[in-house]
Parts: C-alpha cells; sequence; structure tokens
C-alpha cells in the first residue's frame, strides 16, 4: 500500500468520530440558530477537537452565516472543508535548504515514536540521496541505543554512540565532529524523554545543543517535536510543556493510524505555533512523510489521489521523486 493510501486509511476514523457526527447536527436543523452552534460546540469537544479550535471554527461558521455562504445546515460541511484547508495549509513550510550539515533533533516524551521516527528519517533521506548520521543522545536506557542500532543498519547510516548514562552531550560532541569531518548532509540526534524531570530534561537539551552549535554553525537547524496522535489533546499539553523547555521548529505527528484523534493536526500550529512538519502512518520504515497539505485534505476529505500527490497515488511530492 501507497503512503497516501495509508494517509486515507489512517484518517478514515478521524473523518467519521468529527465529520459524521457535526453532519448528524447540522441535518438536523433546518434553520441555524444558537442550538445548533451549542450542539456543534459540544460534538467538536467530545470529538477531541480541543477548546481553541473549536472556539475557531465556531467563529467560522458564524462568518459564513453572516456572509450568506451557509444558508442552511447543508451548506456547513463543504464550509468546514474549505476552512479546514486554509488552517491544514498554514503547515506547509518548506525546510530551507542549508549548506553543510543540517543538525535535527528529536525530543518528545517517551514512547511517542522517536526513535521509531529517527530510523525511518534516515531511511527517507537516505533514498532521497542525502548522507545521514545517527547520534544516540537517549543515553538513559541502553535499550534505546540498541533499538537505535537496528535501526541505523536497516538503513544503512553510521551511528555514534556511548555507553548507559553517559553525557549526552558528550555524545552530541562527538556526533557533530564526525558528521561535521565526514561531510554528513544530515545528523539525526535522539534525545532521553524524562519530561518528569523537567530542569534536568532542559539542562541537557539546552547543554547538547549548546555543544551541537558549537561544532557546527547554527546547530541544532531544527528541534523537532514528536507528538503521539492518539494521545489527541493531551499531546497538545504536553507540546505546551515542551515548549517552555526547547524552542521547536516542527512537530512530527506519528500514531495517526489507528486513532479517532487526527483533528490534532488542526491543532498544532494555532495552538502551538509551529507547523506539523512529518506525519507517521505505521511502524514500517516507508510509513514517514514530509506532511503536505493538499494531500492530507484529499486524504481527510476521500478525495481520489490528484495531481498533488502523483499519478500512482503514493503520495510523493513532485520535487521527492
Ligand atoms: N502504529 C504506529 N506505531 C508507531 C508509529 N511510530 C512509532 N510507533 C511505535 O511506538 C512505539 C514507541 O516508539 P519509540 O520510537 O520507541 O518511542 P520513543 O520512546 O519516543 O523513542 C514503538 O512500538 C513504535 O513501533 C506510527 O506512526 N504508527
Ligand atoms: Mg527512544
Amino acid at each position: 500500500m501507497g503512503f497516501f493510501s495509508k494517509l486515507k486509511k489512517s484518517l478514515e476514523k478521524t473523518k467519521g468520530s468529527l465529520f459524521k457526527n457535526i453532519e448528524d447536527v447540522v441535518r438536523s436543523y433546518a434553520r441555524i440558530d444558537e442550538e445548533m452552534y451549542e450542539d456543534l460546540e459540544a460534538v467538536m469537544l467530545t470529538g477531541d477537537m480541543g477548546m481553541e479550535m473549536t472556539e475557531y471554527l465556531l467563529s467560522q461558521i458564524r462568518t459564513g452565516v453572516k456572509s450568506r455562504e451557509i444558508k442552511d445546515g447543508r451548506d456547513v460541511i463543504p464550509y468546514l472543508e474549505k476552512v479546514i484547508i486554509q488552517i491544514l495549509k498554514e503547515n506547509d513550510v518548506e525546510a530551507p535548504e542549508r549548506e553543510g550539515t543540517e543538525v535535527i533533533f528529536i525530543v518528545g516524551v517517551n514512547g511517542v515514536g522517536k526513535t521509531t521516527t529517527i530510523g525511518k528519517l534516515a531511511k527517507y533521506y537516505t533514498d532521497h540521496g542525502k548522507s545521514v548520521m545517527i547520534a544516540a543522545g537517549d543515553t538513559f536506557r541502553a535499550a534505546a541505543s540498541d533499538q537505535l542500532t537496528v535501526w541505523a543498519e536497516r538503513a544503512g547510516v553510521p551511528i555514534v554512540k556511548h555507553r548507559e548514562g553517559a553525557d549526552a552531550a558528550a555524545v552530541v560532541f562527538d556526533a557533530t565532529t564526525s558528521a561535521k569531518a565526514r561531510h554528513m548532509d544530515v545528523l539525526l540526534v535522539d534525545t532521553a524523554g524524562r519530561l518528569h524531570t523537567k530542569s534536568n530534561l532542559m539542562e541537557e537539551l539546552r547543554k547538547m545543543a549548546r555543544i551541537a552549535g558549537k561544532n557546527i554553525e547554527g546547530a541544532p537547524h531544527e528541534t523537532l517535536l514528536v507528538l503521539d496522535a492518539t494521545t489527541g489533546q493531551n499531546a497538545v499539553n504536553q507540546a505546551k510543556l515542551f515548549g517552555e523547555v526547547v524552542p521547536l521548529t516542527g512537530v512530527v505527528l506519528t500514531k495517526l493510524d489507528g486513532t479517532a484523534k487526527g483533528g490534532i493536526v488542526l491543532s498544532v500550529k494555532r495552538v502551538l505555533g509551529v507547523p506539523v512538519r512529518w506525519v507517521g502512518v505505521g511502524e514500517g520504515a516507508d510509513d514517514l512523510r514530509p506532511f503536505d497539505a493538499a494531500q492530507f485534505a484529499d486524504a481527510l476529505f476521500d478525495k481520489a489521489g490528484t495531481a498533488a500527490n502523483g499519478e500512482d497515488g503514493s503520495g510523493e511530492r513532485k520535487e521527492d521523486t
């Protein structure tokens, strides 16, 4: 199955929980009145849209009613489609091309999919002709670096690791030194996810960033927060906390497969101020792709693969092929 098909399948539950209930509400109102807004608010919150996004969508519907674009309940869903596509497009940020080694920190709490994401990113960049190195910056558990080693071998890329309990900043020092000397295009840095020791984590991440920046100018160029889509609004709250610890440049949304809470993708940019950069739809090496608003909207609203998705519906962007 190609990526687009997987994405579409992944979003089925989200669509079901979100649009189905919205549709049921609007269909039962011949005339739009305050009671309809109240019912809509209830189903959106139940659908895990979060307060901010719910209020925004309702205000947009009110705008549509005022401008007469929405005349009765039947016009609500097509109108919302347009609003949602607009929100998705806010996430469409192209990664700038850089000279030298691009250093990418991967952060997030335990279990969200950081290590897996690094494995997938290593595969993706390698497939796209880039040289990749991995740094095992989660030195807290031996298992973390073993797991990462398996991914590195699978992608055929070098990995820099130290023994369990070693200073993560020392791993970053060695990795940045080596990546620079070997003219690597990308250095992916895994990190520990102990948010309950927030001040320690903050210290550790800051130190890692400082060391990286000393060896490679401007590093880390990206700090991507990995969020588990199945945790819905909790993920958004997690992200707010993380944003206080380190400056984030984007979000990787994992586990979109098997959740009805994919609506979280709408909250990320508006609530956190950073775009969704990658989406994960499974545990396989090819189950991660750059976020593409048009593709995501097509998958969400069940359009067949359009030009934006490539003729084979694989979900590859043109510039990727
Ligand atoms: N279904 C699904 N599982 C995922 C995805 N990404 C990661 N996982 C799984 O989530 C679990 C935790 O991943 P891991 O990378 O170890 O998380 P970490 O603790 O943040 O490093 C593993 O079993 C992964 O296979 C995804 O996009 N979809
Ligand atoms: Mg890990």
